[in-house]
């Protein structure tokens, strides 16, 4: 989404522009995440460029919150209508990066040998994009099928009749279970920290609602600025779906009879509506207590139910996942879940998974463990500085750091669309990728229209904004002692536990932007082209 959208915006501005893809195709997350199930958790009609009202109207969603073949069909559509493919070079991986401080270009080169070189280099990476495998003893001497997935196959792969082992209980893995479930022969879902999982209530968009949403979008659109998370949370006229409870209010302020009488009245969903969930762990307390009811009213068997239960982590800890009917697929008899902890992996072998307890038979093992977050997607390509040290290197010496996630001190004409410290994950991120990559162009405008030679963020304002970035979290259950996410880092090992999103809110966080390129980007180190002597 950012990639396409940079692409098209800076050809708009006249500036001479190329994106390198990884893939032989366009998509980024919806490219590769084709697991079955797979499905975003936003409605589309929110989730969706806003650039260009032609490609509003001409749109239709099939479906409240689309499902990756449609979003990924959706992505394919702007390529052509906006006829991006013939900027892009697919199936190229970069490698290495490195800045040229004399000539004030950045030289790219790809795995298979080509080379570019740019005054302005815009990774467009997105926050999850290098999937995390942990390492299992004997991984590769399972003979039956082993899939990431983040990295499914096109072809798509048939359950059918199948034992099937997955690992992990984020959202992939959720939307994983309950689509395939019914069709395997067994499947047993490995999990180290069972979630927290809502009902999506996704249902069809009727073509009544979408011409509602196209009447609307200029409103849709308005209220996504002025809004804490670029969610205009648009409800149709005609809608009857079933409201959740009114938003903003505490849990603790309810007598227990009203917190069961909401809960009857809008489901588990009405857990997600109580903003002390977000700071109080009293309040956190409580609704884990009601999250237990709903969840052994919903699991027959008392065993599976325990085990699905997530023990002392904070409900808003992490990201919300919205499922459906996920834990009504175990109360399929073939349906089983091992809770590792009470036995832990030892390692695979020829027919499937040995734990310290039993040995599991499996044809399929699928890794639906997640990724490293937002700074992995920089770290794992060398991008080098004018001193020939890489991104990796300086936050290993300095620890994580980035201006407005827009820009890394030491890395001039580096550009990071909805990078580290930005709402990104915690907003509505197509709103949050329009917003960077117009900032972004914007400023490379500014910068050619001035004769500039490069723009660098100040160590001081960078180290200014980690405070900033630390204080919005302090307080809240995404950073509690008790709170393991990947939102900190902590999926990975060895990663620095640090909070890696800005969540004082989409208006504010725009206002520190606006701030930093008021007066010609006056908190920004700006160079003037000096012409090397002959
Ligand atoms: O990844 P995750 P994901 N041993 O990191 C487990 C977006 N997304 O791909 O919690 C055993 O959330 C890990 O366990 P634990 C969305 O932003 C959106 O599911 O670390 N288990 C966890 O259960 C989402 O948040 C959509 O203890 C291990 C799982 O693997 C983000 O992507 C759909 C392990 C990883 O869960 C990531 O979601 C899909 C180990 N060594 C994704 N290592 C929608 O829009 C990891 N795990 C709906």
């Amino acid at each position: 989404m950012a990639g396409l959208y940079s692409l098209h915006k800076a050809r708009s501005l006249g500036l001479s522009v190329v994106a390198i893809e990884a893939g032989d195709g366009v998509g980024g997350a919806w490219f590769w995440n084709r697991y079955p199930g797979c499905r975003c958790d936003v409605a589309s009609i929110e989730y969706s460029y806003s650039f260009s009202e032609e490609l509003q109207q001409e749109w239709n969603w099939s479906e409240r919150m689309a499902g990756q073949p449609e979003i990924e069909r959706y992505l394919n559509h702007v390529a052509d209508r906006f006829e991006l493919r013939r900027d892009i070079q697919f199936n190229q991986v970069v490698t290495d990066a490195a800045y040229d401080s004399q000539n004030g270009l950045w030289n790219i080169q790809t795995d298979s040998g080509m080379q570019f070189e740019s005054q302005f280099l815009v990774m467009a990476t997105g926050g999850l994009s290098v999937p995390y495998f942990p390492e299992i003893r004997n991984a590769e001497s399972f003979t039956g099928e082993t899939y990431h997935t983040a990295l499914w196959p096109e072809r798509g792969v048939d359950f059918t009749g199948k034992r099937v082992g997955v690992l992990g209980s984020g959202s992939s893995g959720v939307q994983l279970i309950q689509t395939i479930a019914a069709s395997t022969a067994s499947l047993t879902a490995f999990q180290r920290s069972p979630a927290y999982t809502f009902p999506a209530r996704n249902k069809p968009l009727s073509k009544e609602h979408m011409h509602a949403a196209k009447a609307h979008y200029a409103e849709i659109r308005a209220r996504q600025q002025s809004s804490f998370d670029g969610l205009s949370n648009f409800r149709f006229p005609t809608d009857n779906t079933r409201q959740s409870a009114r938003p903003s209010r505490k849990l603790l302020n309810l007598t227990w009879e009203e917190r069961r009488k909401e809960l009857k009245e809008f489901g588990p969903n009405a857990l997600l509506a109580y903003v002390d969930l977000y700071f109080s762990e009293e309040a956190d307390q409580v609704a884990r207590e009601l999250y237990r009811e709903y969840l052994f009213g919903t699991i027959k068997d008392k065993r599976k139910a325990a085990a699905l239960m997530p023990d002392s982590t904070p409900i808003r800890c992490k990201r919300q996942i919205l499922d459906t009917n996920y834990y009504e697929a175990f109360n399929l008899d073939h349906v089983d879940i091992v809770r590792l902890g009470d036995e832990s992996i030892v390692e695979m072998t020829a027919d499937g998974l040995v734990t310290t307890k039993s040995q599991y038979d499996l044809d399929v093992f699928v890794y639906a463990t997640g990724f490293d977050a937002v700074t992995g997607p920089l770290t794992r390509i060398n991008i080098s500085n004018a001193d020939g040290q890489t991104i990796r290197e300086v936050w290993e010496e300095e620890g994580i750091g980035s201006y407005l996630g827009l820009q890394i001190a030491g890395f001039p004409n580096l550009f990071t669309v909805t990078g580290l410290g930005s709402p990104s994950v915690l907003s509505n991120l197509a709103y949050s990728i329009e917003y960077h990559v117009n900032w972004i162009t914007s400023c490379i405008s500014f910068l050619k229209d001035k004769g500039l030679k490069s723009i660098e963020a100040r160590h001081e304002e960078q180290e200014k904004w980690g405070e900033i970035v630390n204080e919005a979290a302090e307080g809240r259950m995404y950073v509690a002692p008790s709170c393991n996410s990947w939102y900190l880092g902590s999926n990975i090992p060895g990663k620095e536990r640090r909070f890696l999103i800005y969540v004082g809110g989409c208006t504010t966080y725009h206002e520190y932007c606006q701030e930093a390129s008021d007066n010609g980007y006056q908190k920004f180190d700006l160079q003037v082209h000096q012409h090397t002597p002959v």
